[in-house]
């Protein structure tokens, strides 16, 4: 018995990075519990994680590199050693190099690892052979590029300052699934008497916990403020002092409200006018009001322009200067933590690349011009063919028998199914890595805890072993993860300023350390101001704006699932059980009008595929909208095309991001041999 438990830190794509205390027997992980000297997160862990061994240790892991054998897509493989597959990706990568000197090569990877080495490490090596680029702006990048520019590269509120706010504003964020260690702080708000207000297109898994729920059709909340701002201006509830004196743009931006009236955003959002009206004067009168924002709001053709108006809003009646008001919901430090380029080595390369957009995958897959056909990729820490707009499109793309596919990864994803070269990926709790979260005021070293079972590597290492494959010989490549580790601890950035010896010390011990909260007056704008006009954009005065839609009459918006983080947990058949089967949550009135019963299979189609659905009715969906919880993955739902086979990829307004709530549907009964009943 070799019992030890050791501090390490959760690598997913949350807002918390919760620390983790990790008990093993010296071969493997046997509990996991929270840490309770992590300083924002106390212990609290989610119920994905309260069971990570069982991921760690899931028999269906990948445990050695594999060769195709069978066709793309049908998943048979045999195994292979480390050097054969690795002598076999330089060989055909290098081929390639020698063909269109970096072009038809492809780093794929998002956000399976979130902790910074092993997300961006794989950079580096693409860096040094001058592949392509892939512009990363699958999640919430409309958000936080119309954040930086309102208010700068400054931090917004903390979570935990919302304890002081005194009317809570919950605006599209799923906060029971995504930012579990809100929660508490909603229920004490309440306790105390504050109002928390949920603004959802989907208020199933929220309305339980706030005071009112406000159901806005999808893509609308821009009208919504709009109206708000309208309803503050002619009560006199706007704080001229702070909207004159440190904002720019008040008096062009105020004219403009006239003309949206409360009865103008009933029309576009179905929120009736003396709601706005009420909401209005409650946000008005409160002394501290705070704006918790999601992502989802953002993900829209209008995505940037609906955040800028909910951050104007925010700050609208001054609220930015009080303790507990303003806004949550970007990083609340603002600033690098460490300097990632030491990572990812921008120096390495001595050509640009052509960018690929994440979003646009399938389309850069299919794509046959000249000097633009990627002809060998690399995915490391993302699973394109369940996460990614435009699944058929992706689908057809890595069937190409001329397209050289390596997935490194820790399970057989619908993505590795594609692979020609399968690599066995390590678990977090098998690595080192620094790691910062992107919601709370906080920063971690996580040690690896024990080393990888069967060939595992991580990614680190396996980028190291292909550069070598490939004959680089850089330094840089020769390190271990540890070094790399101290290499960016030795290099802090503003963000670890504050620092104190004692934070030091136990952040090269590994664990979790506290930032000071932001300071949220201190805008990081060209002008130094909150910039209510930005004459940098396009649309320099924000206004009312349409997202995409379509001609099909149900909006469709996607939600995050309670018991699965994107596709991650996949694997855990008692989180897979529980979530049930792919499910399409609709408003009773627009199921009658189908001919739609609860829990019948359903078929929502548009122009680019139809794909099968449990239906779920609720009045919880605004009229004419369609909700999906979570993803799910060909072998999870039995069909071949999931919700994303719906979702067309085009971009936001702002950030060149996802719009993956933006895009309309119809919805039939399905037959029972699959095709649907028109
Ligand atoms: N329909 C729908 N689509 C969505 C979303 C949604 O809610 N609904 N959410 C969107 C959002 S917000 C995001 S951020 C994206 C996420 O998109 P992706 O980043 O593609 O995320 P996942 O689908 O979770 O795939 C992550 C993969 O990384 C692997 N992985 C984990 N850790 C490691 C590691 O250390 N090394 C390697 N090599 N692999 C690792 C996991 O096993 C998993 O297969 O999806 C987007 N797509
Ligand atoms: N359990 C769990 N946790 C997760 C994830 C997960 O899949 N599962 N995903 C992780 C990732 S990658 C991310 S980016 C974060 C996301 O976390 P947040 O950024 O906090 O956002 P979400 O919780 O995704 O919530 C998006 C919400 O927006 C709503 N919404 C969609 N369109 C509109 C609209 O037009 N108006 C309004 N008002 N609401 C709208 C959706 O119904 C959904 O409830 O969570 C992370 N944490
Ligand atoms: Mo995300």
């Amino acid at each position: 018995m070799n019992k030890r438990i050791q501090r390490s830190i959760c690598p997913y794509d949350c807002p918390a990075s919760c620390g983790l205390l990790v008990e093993t027997d010296g071969q493997r992980v046997v509990r996991v519990q929270g840490d309770p000297e992590s300083p924002a997160t106390r212990g609290l862990i989610c119920n994905k994680m309260q069971h990570y061994e069982a991921s760690v240790h899931a028999p269906e892991r990948i445990l050695t590199p594999m060769r195709r054998t069978g066709r793309k897509g049908e998943g048979k493989f045999e195994p292979v050693s480390w050097e054969e597959a690795t002598a076999e990706i330089a060989d055909r990568w290098k081929k390639i190099l020698a063909e269109d000197g970096g072009s038809g090569l492809l780093p794929v990877y998002f956000s399976g690892v979130m902790s910074i080495i092993q997300r961006r490490c794989v950079e580096a090596l693409f860096n040094r052979m001058n592949g392509s680029q892939l512009v990363k702006t699958l999640c919430s990048t409309a958000k936080s590029t119309a954040y930086e520019s309102v208010a700068g590269k400054t931090g917004c509120l903390d979570p935990r300052e919302l304890e002081d706010s005194d009317l809570l504003l919950v605006w599209g964020s799923q906060v029971k699934a995504t930012r579990i260690h809100t929660m508490p702080v909603l229920k004490r708000l309440r306790e105390a008497g504050k109002r928390v207000i949920l603004i959802e297109a989907c208020g199933v898994s929220m309305a339980a916990y706030c005071d009112e729920t406000i159901l806005v059709r999808p893509g609308s909340d821009g009208a919504l403020a709009l109206a708000m701002m309208h309803v503050l201006e002619r009560e006199h509830l706007s704080d001229e002092t702070f909207l004159r004196q440190r904002a720019i743009g008040y008096e062009v931006f105020r004219k403009t409200l006239e003309k949206y009236t409360p009865q103008w955003a009933h029309q576009v959002t179905g929120v009736p006018a003396e709601k706005i009206e009420a909401l209005a004067r409650e946000f008005g009168a409160a002394g501290a009001p705070a704006i918790l924002l999601g992502s989802g709001p953002s993900r829209y053709g209008n995505g940037g322009m609906t955040t800028r108006l909910i951050l104007i809003l925010s700050a609208f009646t001054g609220a930015w200067g009080k303790a507990g008001g303003g806004y949550c919901g970007s990083n609340p430090v603002g600033r690098p933590f460490v300097d990632e380029n030491r990572v990812i080595r921008p120096d390495f390369r001595t050509r640009e690349g052509q960018s690929i957009n994440i979003n646009l995958l399938g389309q850069a897959l299919e794509c046959r011009e000249p000097g633009k056909v990627i002809r060998g990729i690399y995915v490391a820490g993302g699973n394109p063919v369940n996460s990614v707009a435009d699944q058929t499109g992706i689908l057809r793309g890595l069937a190409r028998e001329d397209l050289f596919t390596v997935v490194h990864e820790r399970f057989l994803t619908d993505t590795a199914r594609y692979a020609d070269i399968v690599l066995p990926a390590a678990f977090s709790v098998e690595q080192s890595d620094v790691s910062s979260a992107y919601g709370y005021c906080t920063f971690g070293h996580m040690r690896k805890v024990l080393d990888p079972p069967g060939q595992c590597r991580s990614n680190w290492n396996t980028v190291c072993t292909l550069a070598k494959a490939m004959g680089y010989e850089e330094d840089f490549f020769r390190q271990t993860e540890e070094e790399l580790v101290e290499d960016l601890l030795a290099h802090p950035q503003e963000g670890l300023s504050g620092l104190t010896g004692e934070d030091w010390k136990r952040l090269r011990e590994g664990g979790v350390v506290p930032v000071a909260y932001g300071d949220h007056g201190d805008f990081r704008t060209p002008s130094g101001k909150f910039q209510i006009v930005d004459d940098s954009l396009d649309v320099p005065v924000p206004c009312y704006q349409e997202p995409y839609g379509g001609t099909e009459p149900l909006r469709l918006v996607m939600v995050p699932d309670l018991h699965t983080l994107n596709s991650i947990f996949l694997e855990r058949k008692d989180l897979v059980a529980r979530r049930g089967p792919a499910r399409l949550m609709m408003h009773p009135g627009d199921a009658a009008a189908r001919g739609i019963k609860d829990g019948e299979p359903v078929t929502a189609s548009n122009d680019l595929a139809q794909v099968e659905f449990v239906a779920a009715l609720t009045d919880l969906v605004a009229p004419g909208t369609v909700a999906v919880s979570g993803v799910y993955s060909q072998d999870t739902t039995g069909t071949r095309l999931q919700a994303n086979a719906l979702h067309h990829g085009r971009l936001s307004d702002l950030g060149a991001a996802t719009t993956m709530n933006d895009n309309a549907v119809e919805v039939f009964r399905s037959r029972s041999d699959g095709s649907c009943l028109v």
